[in-house]
């Protein structure tokens, strides 16, 4: 069984972690494997959105430590250049949605690469760790770019530095993650909401997205002159016209990622 699989369903793509006996923990083969079903996901037209998720009762533990510390493994310096840098950028420049479907703990590189894709759902019981200072390390895939924005920097700096867990519900209320759902909800929302995004219009979502990945860096002059950009790539869309008259015919649209 393949340790990254990936199936496509109405225009979803499920993207599932698959070594759930080490509860989704990275190596080498997930980690490449991970970087090419995120591009298959980019490219083929069908998807428009993607659903990452983990098997079995965790999203991922983060790095295999036992692949650390094999001596014929790859080293730290090949671990982010090769593993986790090029899935965070993968992910924030797939032009389609990611939802991240945490169903239970998300720890160290497991945590950062869930809360980097668009929007974060969880279900009650699962959690997310910054592991890495237990180990003596720095949050890494992301993490001290990421947490800051998503929390503000006194609830970041102290999950990073604690290495707390910080459960879905916590993580929810200090604005980590979209939603939390019952356990017993959490496979149906979370698809359900993944549905609604795949049949959004996709292009003005990537749009979105891409306005949201410069915000940070931009000063407010040089963001409205991005959204001026965007907004009139959007407007030359299939989808915008067909929004407009979906709303005059007074129906639901349809449409068609175009
Ligand atoms: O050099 C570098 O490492 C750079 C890269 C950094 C990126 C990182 O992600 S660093 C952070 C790595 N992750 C961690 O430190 C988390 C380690 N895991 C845990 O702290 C705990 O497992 C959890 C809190 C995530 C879950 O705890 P629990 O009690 O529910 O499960 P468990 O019993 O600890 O784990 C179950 C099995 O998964 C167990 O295997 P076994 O004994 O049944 O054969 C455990 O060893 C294995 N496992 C869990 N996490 C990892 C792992 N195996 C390898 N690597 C892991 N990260």
């Amino acid at each position: 069984m393949s340790t990254v699989t990936l199936e496509i369903r109405d225009h979803i793509g499920f993207v599932t972690l698959n070594r759930p006996e080490k509860l989704n923990s990275f190596n080498r083969e997930m980690a490449l494997l991970l970087q090419n079903r995120l591009d298959e996901c980019a490219s083929l037209h069908e998807v428009r959105a993607v659903y990452l998720t983990g098997a079995g009762r965790a999203f991922s533990a983060g790095q295999d430590l036992s692949e650390i510390v094999d001596p014929e493994g790859p080293g730290m310096e090949k671990v982010l250049i090769e593993y986790y840098n090029p899935i965070v950028t993968r992910i924030r420049n797939l032009p389609k949605p990611v939802v991240a479907a945490v169903g239970g703990v998300a720890a160290g590189a497991g945590a950062n690469i869930a809360l980097c894709c668009d929007i974060v759902l969880a279900s009650k019981s699962a959690s997310f760790i910054q592991a890495f200072s237990k180990i003596g390390l720095i949050p890494d895939s992301g993490g001290t770019w990421f947490l800051p924005r998503l929390v503000g920097w006194q609830k970041a700096a102290g999950i990073a530095m604690l290495g707390d867990k910080v459960s879905a519900t916590e993580a929810e209320k200090m604005g980590m993650i979209y939603k939390v759902y019952e356990d017993e909800e959490f496979a149906g929302a979370s698809r359900a909401l993944a549905a609604v995004l795949a049949q959004m219009p996709t292009r003005a979502l990537a749009f979105t997205k891409h306005a949201f990945n410069y915000s940070a860096g931009n000063s407010l002059e040089e963001q409205l002159i991005l959204e001026d950009d965007l907004q009139q790539k959007a407007a030359l869309t299939k989808d915008h016209a067909e929004g407009v008259k979906a709303f005059l015919e007074k129906r639901a649209p349809l449409y068609k990622g175009e």
